[in-house]
């Protein structure tokens, strides 16, 4: 194996690759013709071989600030040597709850209160718990259901991917939980394709969770939960008026509404939150990745003024809620996190994203004309390509793209036959030139 390491390599090939199970990785090709990352800085890693490869999609939608953040460096290299760890059942650390006192002035409303956790899943699982345990202490204990929507993805826990709806994440793992049930994705290439933005068609598909309400009884309905946009599915944006209406028919019916923004929260679509740039309060919302800017896991619920109080009952003594991690508001994480949010806003990153996300909707829908194109959209700092799938060869084409950006310097993602975009926010108009132009040739250059 040496013998194909080049002169102007960085470090050794491991010798064994074997016993690394990866997650969500075709595992046997792979370890065929690896892609190793050894260090990142700013927009670029640097791969095994020595080559630089520009960041399109912020490792996994999580590195924000980019690489190697000046200040989220230092104060983890600061806090190792410091707290290394604090008991967080029945004990604290300040910088917790400076952190969240932080986070909940960030959000709209009266978004309050906040649970740390240490990735999207625990986060979802947590917000599904929260909103269950919600009812039960309000003396509406039979509001136990719990909808989600088709093509969503709530991570890999039980519960969210019993909300979620993406079909491989759910065939192979039994009957998930019950009294689940979900609403249509809105998805749709006939009405929708090539819009600019959030598209036109589709607010009325919103009108599903009245079916679901008159199907089980608003009696029986805990929460719906939904992607502002799903990411993992393949950017799929919410019709003008969709959300505003799924959050006046949860209003209606006493259901709690929980927006999972482990995507969409820390900047992604120019705003601090998707709440904020959609103008739809929910009474729950999970997050994570870009909370540290993917440096240390982190994850972090919000919750509504009244759902916390609803809780702050009984005896002071007694626990309020029987739920918590190991790692909830580890020492690390909140400094990543402190530094992370000293990054957005010192150097007005969501402002920047926002300023940028013009050129970028340019940029995405230049690609309009080039083969197997079948689709472009955009919103903030991402961006989707949907390509035709190859007959009888599905998500074939969309991989072969991944892999010849790679071999030219650019890391994108895929879904299916989607290309998924959502560059760190510190991207700069030449990146987005250079991103777009490799896209291009690697669709020229495929089958
Ligand atoms: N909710 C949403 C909306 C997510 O996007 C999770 C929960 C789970 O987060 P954790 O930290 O447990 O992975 C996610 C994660 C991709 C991709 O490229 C998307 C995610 C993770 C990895 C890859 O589609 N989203
Ligand atoms: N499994 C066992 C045996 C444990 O003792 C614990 C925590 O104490 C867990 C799982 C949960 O781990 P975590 O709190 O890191 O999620």
């Amino acid at each position: 194996m040496d013998d194909a390491i080049p002169a102007s390599a960085v470090a050794p090939m491991p010798n064994n690759l074997e016993a690394f199970w990866m997650p969500f990785t075709a595992n046997r090709q792979f370890k065929k013709n690896p892609r190793l990352f050894v260090d990142a800085e700013g927009m670029y890693y640097k791969t095994i071989e020595g080559r630089e490869v520009l960041d399109g999609t912020a490792g996994l939608w999580c590195v924000n600030c980019g690489h190697k953040a000046p200040r989220i460096v230092k104060a983890i290299q600061e806090q190792a040597a410091g707290l290394d760890y604090s008991p967080p059942f029945q004990m604290g650390h300040p910088r917790a709850f400076d952190l969240a006192a932080r986070l909940a002035a960030m959000l709209p409303g009266d978004l309050d209160h906040v649970f740390f956790t240490n990735s999207g899943s625990e986060s979802v699982d947590t917000a599904l718990k929260i909103a269950l345990a919600y009812h039960n202490v309000t003396g509406n204990g039979t509001r136990t259901r719990l909808i989600g929507r088709e093509k969503g993805y709530h991570g890999v826990g039980f519960g969210g991917i019993s909300v979620g709806g993406m079909v491989m994440n759910r065939k192979f793992f039994g009957s998930l939980l019950t009294g689940v049930d979900h609403l249509p994705h809105t998805h749709n290439l006939e009405h929708n394709a090539y819009s600019r933005g959030q598209p036109e068609w589709g607010a009325h598909l919103a009108d599903e969770l009245e079916r679901i309400v008159a199907l089980h009884d608003a009696s029986t309905i805990a929460a719906v939960i939904v992607e502002p946009f799903a990411g993992s599915a393949g950017v799929i944006l919410p019709p003008k008026g969709y959300l505003q209406r799924l959050r006046e028919i949860c209003d209606k019916h006493g259901i709690l509404l929980v927006f999972d923004e482990v995507i969409t929260g820390f900047g992604r679509l120019g705003a601090s939150f998707a709440t904020e740039y959609f103008g739809v309060l929910p009474d729950i919302i999970t997050t994570a990745k870009g909370l540290t800017s993917g440096a240390v896991p982190m994850g972090a619920v919000f919750v509504r003024k009244h759902i916390y109080d609803a809780f702050m009952k009984g005896p002071e003594e007694a626990i309020e809620l029987f739920h918590g991690y190991t790692y909830s508001a580890h020492p690390l994480a909140c400094a990543a996190a402190h530094a992370a949010l000293d990054t957005y806003q010192e150097d007005g990153l969501f402002e920047r994203a926002a300023a940028m996300a013009p050129y970028w909707e340019d940029a995405i829908h230049s690609l309009k004309g080039e083969p197997h194109v079948i689709d472009l959209r955009n919103l903030g700092l991402v961006g989707a390509i949907e390509l035709e799938p190859i007959p009888g060869k599905p998500v074939k084409r969309a991989f072969d793209v991944f892999l010849n950006c790679y071999e030219h310097g650019a890391m994108i993602r895929t879904t299916g036959d989607i290309l998924a975009l959502t560059p760190p926010l510190i991207i700069e108009k030449t990146h987005i030139d250079r991103l777009i132009e490799t896209i291009r040739s690697a669709l020229r250059a495929v089958d």
